[in-house]
């Protein structure tokens, strides 16, 4: 019997062949007016049909990290080789087994439907849906500014047991990061030491920031390289790098594709490492994602994946603490209950935590996690309005370096909300969030979901050609803290309706019908 269950679903909504997946799915939603005069709101019911085309062969897929000697980095091939050859481990609890826990994809389930008998949920693994990576299959490489072998990595970044630390070491040590590109204006001046491994530097080895476009050549030909040596179908890049800072964004320069372009091959000093690695990636039709909260994804890059066609998804990954806040935040809003202040500590004792000990890094930390409520508050108008004297959360994001805890950042947050009739409600969290090992499964996951989001194609029913998704991959939201959408649109924050996004496209690719958890079984009589 196969370790993991196969769903087959018997529908007309799905048809299967050895290669391809078709369904079929109308999608119902609802436009809606408002008429101030009356203060009515006017809804009216659409229905779309559409076509979806899922290509069934995953293919060998690379995943390259850009930051590969990191904390984040070093854990990612760590996790994946525990995980292929079954590396067990000793720790003061006993023997602990490998496993992928935190990863939506590998360790957690949806509900296919109910039971016959009785009529209860019935749970299927997530990935048991439609064919996706396994992250064991993944070819890891990347870059780093860094020189350190990958166990040189892990044992800097102290995330792991000693005990596995030693059983990996003989598969890590021969690992090396490719040099990388590294503008020292855009991570914390602290960082400079570590930066032994740069690609752009000139004859005498100093760093040369004046040949961006050979910056954009390089990584181009790098992933080339990657792509033919380990015999790839696809391959996707990942930014897990320090931290930048936000680029300033100017008009000429990085509003248009064009202008962008001109703007990397003139050298503008405000074009960043990571919008480098992103113009590399789109201009072959590489995915490219982004896990830490800078601004790499200015509306010229935008513009420039629209017109390749090519895939991006950001910013920042949604770990720890903005995880239960985007939870919690919709929880008390949707229960009616009004957040009027939210206070979010950090102090964390990692690279990161030291990149980020740098105001101008710091910033770009603070505009993504303080983004995180505002989906919440726009959707409730009888609690927040200007009437009221209050419409916004006064929301305060706070991070401290403190070397001592590494790794395993802490997290306090409280939430004073308002109750009815002058009460008031207060809840303090205290939260340990070992940050990359909350980090990787979620890196994973963005490569999977990423990749099976590359094999769908979609068309209205009976029209022409079947197409992929639009650029910006905002069904990676889940797994981000400040979701990039397709410009105009406002972001989804809240964390519910992110996953349900995500489950209900598997479930129609196959035919499922969406959870609706109406429960009519046990409700009806
Ligand atoms: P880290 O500091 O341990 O690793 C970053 C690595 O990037 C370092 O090895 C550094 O040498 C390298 N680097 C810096 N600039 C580079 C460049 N231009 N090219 C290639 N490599 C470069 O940090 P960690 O903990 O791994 O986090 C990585 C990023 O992920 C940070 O930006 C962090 O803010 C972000 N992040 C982390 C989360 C977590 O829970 N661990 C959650 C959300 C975001
Ligand atoms: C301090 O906040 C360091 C950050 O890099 C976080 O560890 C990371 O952004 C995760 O943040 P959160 O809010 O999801 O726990």
């Amino acid at each position: 019997m196969s370790a993991v269950p196969q769903v087959k679903v018997s529908t007309n909504k799905a048809s299967w062949s050895p290669s391809t997946l078709n369904s079929k799915f109308t999608y119902e939603s609802s436009t809606v007016t408002r008429d101030l005069a009356t203060n009515s709101f006017n809804v009216t019911s659409t229905a779309i049909d559409y076509e979806f085309k899922t290509d069934l062969k995953v293919g060998k897929t690379g995943l390259l990290l850009v930051g590969l000697g990191g904390n984040n980095g070093s854990t990612t091939l760590a996790a994946i080789l525990a995980n292929k050859h079954q590396l067990s481990f000793e720790t003061k609890e006993g023997t602990v087994n490998p496993n992928y826990y935190g990863s939506v994809t590998q360790s957690s389930t949806v509900k296919i439907g109910v039971d016959p008998e009785v009529g209860n949920d019935v749970y299927a693994p997530f990935k048991s849906l439609v064919p996706m990576v396994n992250p064991n299959d993944l070819v890891i490489g990347g870059w780093d500014i860094n020189s350190a072998n990958l166990k040189d990595a892990m044992k800097r970044a102290k995330v792991l047991d000693i005990n596995l630390q030693e059983k990996l070491a003989p598969y890590m040590e021969h690992v090396k990061p490719l040099a990388s590109v590294y503008y020292p204006d855009f991570i914390a001046l602290n960082q400079e030491a570590r930066a032994d491994n740069v690609a752009n530097v000139d004859a005498n080895g100093k760093v040369n920031t004046n040949d961006k476009w050979n910056d954009v050549e390089r990584i181009r030909n790098d992933i080339q390289q990657f792509k033919k040596q380990n015999n790839l179908d696809k391959v996707i890049v990942l930014w897990t790098a320090n931290t930048e800072r936000y680029c300033d964004v100017i008009p000429g320069v990085h509003d248009t594709a064009e202008n962008f372009l001109a703007a990397v091959k003139s050298n503008h000093s405000e074009i960043s490492p990571s919008s480098v690695f992103a113009t590399a990636c789109i201009l072959d039709n590489i995915p490219y994602i982004n896990g830490s909260p800078q601004n790499t994804f200015v509306p010229g890059v935008v513009e420039l994946a629209e017109k390749h066609g090519s895939f991006i998804g950001g910013d920042d990954f949604k770990t720890g603490q903005t995880k239960i806040k985007s939870v919690l935040a919709q929880y008390l809003v949707e229960a009616g209950i009004k957040p009027i202040s939210i206070a979010s500590y950090n102090h964390l004792g990692n690279n990161d935590g030291y990149n980020l000990s740098s105001p101008k890094q710091f910033r770009s930390k603070e505009i993504s996690k303080q983004s995180v409520v505002d989906d919440v508050v726009q959707s409730n108008e009888i609690l927040y309005n200007t009437s009221s004297g209050r419409d916004k959360v006064d929301h305060c994001i706070v991070i401290k370096y403190l070397p001592a805890v590494g790794d395993s950042k802490v997290a306090m947050d409280e939430y004073y909300s308002e109750l009815m009739l002058g009460g008031h409600n207060k809840i303090a969290i205290h939260n340990t969030c070992e940050d990359s090992l909350l980090a990787v499964p979620l890196i994973l996951d963005l490569a999977i979901v990423c990749e099976l989001l590359t094999r769908v194609q979609y068309k209205r029913a009976g029209t022409g050609e079947f197409k992929t998704f639009y650029s910006v991959l905002s069904f990676l939201s889940y797994w981000l803290k400040a979701p990039m959408t397709k410009p105009g649109f406002d972001p989804i924050n809240g964390l519910n309706k992110q996953r349900a996004a995500i489950e209900n496209l598997i479930k129609i690719l196959v035919g499922l019908p969406l959870g609706n958890d109406l429960r009519f079984e046990e409700r009806l009589v």
